[in-house]
């Protein structure tokens, strides 16, 4: 008796136990069957979640292979194909007719220029259709309030411009508000906003006021700056000295770029043209010209504008150009766009460039 209660109390442990292995067992199995159940509804998820992805990618047509062509991208590709069909156009275009008549006693109308110029796209553009031009010419005015003056330089220079067999664009850089004028920042915004629209690589500078009087002064770059207004009317038809480089110049995007652009601080008029000039020499280029007969041009006579009297600082400013040149330019341009007009003849950009 004694000893069948002693092997009941030593069996009662080992039944508690088995109970417990069993239990926890099942706890494992359970626990597994959890985490088995929850990864492959994880795994069924990225499935479905990477397949939504790549189906709205080749709805959209963005599937990695194939980006979209943005429209600057869209004309370079048209322009590779282009120049697979058609040959370049030859150094001297036959078009060109020589000496002009440019007079501006009788207005000319901006509707008038339309239907003459029915080759021209939309912002001003224009290349031959039958040879791939030369040069991507943008050609960039600083302008406020000369209106009148911008029909007559439209009026002249698109039918020359064709002629002249370029493929170029015409952005008018607008300042915005009364401030001072400033007009080598206006050039400088006009560069940013042109190479955001096409891969240009020549930049023709031109005050809007000058009319070439000779078709074979070509609005293209050279291997050296072009100064391209050197025979004017106002001057008699001669330079007003050597080192003169306003009115209308010519630089490749990489001499451009070579003297960090223009200068930002030259606000109302004067000195600009003469600091750009002293890039240029400090950088060791010289001055490209076509003969006084064929850069002969006239200006459009005109008062001095509000807001673009002398800059009393010019003279110190342009003293101290080989000091300041590489700190202020496009590598320190700041302007807020206020609008960009495609216009039928040309592009017109807003901007607030501030004030001094
Ligand atoms: N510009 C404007 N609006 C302005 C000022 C200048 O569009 O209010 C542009 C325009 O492209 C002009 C260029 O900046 O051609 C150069 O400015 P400017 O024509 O005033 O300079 P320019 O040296 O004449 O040709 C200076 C005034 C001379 C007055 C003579 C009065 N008899
Ligand atoms: C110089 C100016 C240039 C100017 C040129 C012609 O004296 O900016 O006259 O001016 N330089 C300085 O003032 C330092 S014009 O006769 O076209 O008004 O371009």
């Amino acid at each position: 008796m004694r000893s069948e209660v002693i092997r009941m109390a030593s069996a009662e442990p080992s039944v508690n136990f088995n109970l417990l292995h069993r239990t926890c067992k099942l706890v494992v199995l359970l626990c597994f069957l959890h985490i088995s159940v929850t990864v492959f509804f994880y795994v069924r998820s990225l499935d479905i979640r990477v397949a939504f992805v790549q189906n709205q990618q080749t709805r959209n047509g963005t599937a990695e292979a194939h980006p979209p062509l943005d429209a600057k991208e869209a004309e370079q590709a048209e322009d590779e194909q282009a120049g697979k069909s058609l040959k370049k156009c030859p150094e001297t275009s036959p078009l060109l007719v020589g000496p002009l008549r440019v007079e501006f006693n009788i207005p000319v109308s901006l509707d008038t220029v339309r239907k003459e110029n029915t080759g021209v796209r939309p912002g001003g553009r224009y290349k031959p259709d039958d040879c791939v031009a030369l040069q991507k010419v943008a050609i960039v005015i600083p302008f406020r309030k000369r209106d009148e003056h911008l029909k007559f330089w439209l009026y002249y220079l698109h039918p020359i411009l064709q002629r002249q067999q370029l493929d170029y664009g015409v952005y008018v850089i607008n300042q915005d508000g009364d401030e001072i004028f400033n007009r080598a920042k206006l050039l400088n915004v006009g560069y940013v906003e042109a190479m955001k629209e096409y891969d240009y690589e020549c930049f023709v500078f031109s005050d809007v006021d000058l009319i070439p009087m000779d078709d074979r002064n070509i609005y293209k770059c050279f291997s050296q700056p072009r100064h391209l207004s050197v025979s004017m009317d106002k001057f008699g038809f001669r330079l007003p000295y050597n080192q003169y480089f306003g009115g209308v110049s010519s630089m490749m995007k990489e001499q451009y770029l070579s003297i960090n652009g223009f200068p930002n601080n030259y606000w109302g008029w004067g000195g600009e043209d003469d600091d750009i000039y002293n890039r240029l020499a400090y950088k060791g280029m010289t001055i490209s010209r076509p003969s006084g007969e064929v850069g002969k041009c006239r200006m459009i006579r005109h008062e001095r504008d509000k807001q673009n009297e002398p800059n009393p600082q010019r003279f110190d400013r342009i003293s101290h150009t080989r000091q300041t040149m590489y700190k202020d330019g496009i590598n320190y341009l700041s302007y807020k766009l206020v609008s960009k007009e495609t216009l039928a003849l040309y592009t017109k950009i807003t901007v607030d460039i501030g004030k001094p």
